[in-house]
């Protein structure tokens, strides 16, 4: 069935790293609106923002306090509206960040809940009575570092944080909270936004026995078995979809964490009346080790490829996939899996044509249409993230790893990599602000930037606004089923896409030398018309030699 979000695609603003319009140094919501012609003229359908909420900040917003007041750097309710109006009046639809498996240790629900056992707010979270040797209630690993329990004194018990201790998870048992939530989608779906980006929505069911997870000689157990596409989930989904989603002509991307595609298919099959896509993980854990993002390994191609046709081939039909390589918790996909050095702007333009010629709705994570790459932290006080932050200090002082063994890792891939200021040209603070940011701007910023590339033949940026046109052109690129060519090459990702009669082929090198390749017999004749490519191409016939990161995309009709 043709929807709007199979067509579009999607944009992802970090708030705080986007565009600072009062001098503060923090990004903001007028920013954003200043920078709305520019993101029309790249051709995106929809905007997803990261949490805009009252926050904290301990995690950059996804710690929530009040789920229906605007953060106050960020602006006012207001500024909101007027963001949503100027959007909407651009052609440009606005999906907001929903973090419900979790609320800030700040917001009044948990002010109250932590007052007092018989509180009407206690069993709005999940609290525990310790051990009687003085520990928590079990081994559970939190992903901040930690345990991911919090003794609380007023009470003498634990409460449950599977992220930061000032992110105390909700308790989704409770009918009170799924109602509070769902109420709370309403009043923001009637001021008319046009969708969720829903944060871990994947574990917000919890197995109610919580036993110990395997520590595997670790410092704490794995709490994933219990709290990963739990016992309830989709009964809770549905029940959503029912009451809330169902109402509205929306988009829902739920973050789904260690998600198999059987899991997807359950999650975003159009008779299951869930959510319309999920982010899977799996193409970004292929660097991992032992569980473990904090590792050196460099990914090999065949594993890349044999994960994306696992999506493309387990989805078809069956649901409906999320295309991307960024968002504001990974590093830069040119700097990850192309060459941001001897061959930055043919790899990022090779990297986007490899995703954006895949079925599924394509996200692009601000700054990566620009060919923006990884940072350089020299010592840990440059990074923000409590992620590395805590990492770094667990790490090296609880498990033997060098100081300088972690700043390698977290140069390689900590979130903060995405979430230097946006390069928007070659000015002081690469005119993100007109005072230092919250965190440092990537040296690179002179050469990388907005101004060098928005109407510039030959710019990643505009390599990106050409393919948006051509999804919106071609049909084919959204509805097409997949199949991949070369499984065993480690240079080349070569696929197919077939629709009737009609057949398209992208080849994309990962090598940093030439390749010869042989096109399949249908394409060895001239009547294939070459779609876009990132070298310039002559005419050929049934041999070619690709360049370094070369990309081509042949339409056959
Ligand atoms: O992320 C959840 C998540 O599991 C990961 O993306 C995680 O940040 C990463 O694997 C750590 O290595 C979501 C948000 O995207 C993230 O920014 C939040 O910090 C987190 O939830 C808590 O709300
Ligand atoms: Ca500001």
């Amino acid at each position: 069935m043709a929807n709007w979000w199979k067509e579009s695609v999607v944009y992802q603003i970090y708030p705080r790293s986007f565009k600072d319009s009062n001098g503060d140094g923090i990004g903001d919501l007028q920013g954003i609106i200043s920078k709305l012609d520019y993101l029309k003229a790249l051709g995106i359908d929809v905007l997803w923002l990261s949490p805009i909420y009252d926050s904290p900040n301990d995690d950059n917003g996804y710690d929530i306090r009040n789920y229906q007041a605007i953060m106050q750097e960020f602006g006012t309710m207001a500024d909101f509206d007027e963001l949503l109006q100027q959007a909407h009046h651009r052609g440009i639809k606005l999906v907001l960040d929903l973090v419900v498996n979790h609320t800030s240790d700040e917001h009044v629900w948990f002010a109250e809940s932590r007052k007092s056992k018989n509180n009407p707010y206690r069993d709005y979270y999940i609290w525990g009575d310790g051990k009687t040797d003085g520990k928590p209630p079990n081994n559970w690993g939190s992903v901040f570092s930690g345990s991911a329990w919090k003794y609380d004194d007023a009470t003498r018990q634990y409460y449950l944080h599977m992220f930061s201790q000032k992110q105390p998870d909700l308790n989704w048992e409770n009918p009170k909270v799924r109602n509070e939530i769902y109420n709370m989608m309403v009043w923001w779906l009637d001021k008319g936004i046009d969708g969720f980006r829903m944060d871990v929505i994947n574990m917000i069911s919890k197995e109610q026995s919580f036993q110990d997870g395997e520590t595997y000689g670790g410092l704490y157990g794995n709490p994933s078995p219990y709290i990963i596409n739990g016992p309830r989930v989709h009964e809770f989904l549905k029940e959503m979809n029912q009451r809330v989603l169902s109402k509205y002509d929306v988009m829902t991307v739920g973050e789904t964490p260690a998600a198999t595609t059987e899991d997807a298919q359950r999650y975003t099959g159009e008779n299951e009346h869930e959510l319309n896509m999920v982010f899977q993980f799996e193409h970004m854990g292929l660097e991992a080790a032992g569980g473990s993002k904090w590792t050196d390994r460099r990914f090999r191609l065949t594993d890349l490829k044999q994960v994306f046709t696992k999506w493309q081939k387990g989805l078809e039909g069956r649901g409906w996939n999320s295309l991307y390589w960024n968002n504001h918790d990974q590093p830069r996909v040119v700097s990850r899996f192309g060459n941001d050095k001897k061959y930055w702007a043919q790899s990022a333009k090779m990297l986007a044509t490899c995703l954006h010629m895949q079925q599924g709705t394509p996200y692009i994570y601000q700054g990566e249409e620009l060919g923006m790459t990884n940072t350089v932290f020299h010592s840990i006080d440059d990074c923000r993230d409590i992620e590395a932050i805590n990492a770094y200090h667990e790490m090296t002082t609880q498990q033997g790893v060098s100081p300088q063994e972690m700043l390698c890792y977290i140069n390689r891939i900590s979130r903060d990599n995405a979430r230097t200021p946006m390069q928007w040209d070659s000015s002081a603070f690469a005119g993100f602000s007109t005072a230092e940011p919250w965190i440092a701007v990537n040296e690179n910023y002179k050469r990388i930037n907005a101004a060098a590339q928005v109407e510039v033949e030959g710019s990643v940026f505009s390599y990106y606004q050409k393919l948006i046109q051509l999804r919106h052109q071609y049909p084919i690129i959204v509805y097409a089923s997949f199949d991949l060519l070369l499984p065993e090459s480690e240079e080349l990702f070569v696929f197919t896409r077939t629709r009737g009669e009609q057949q398209l082929l992208t080849i994309c090198s990962f090598a940093e030398q030439n390749v010869e390749y042989h096109l399949p017999q249908r394409f060895a004749d001239d009547e294939k018309q070459l779609l876009i490519a990132n070298y310039p191409c002559e005419p050929c016939t049934e041999k070619i030699t690709l360049r370094p990161y070369e990309a081509r995309v042949y339409l056959h009709k």
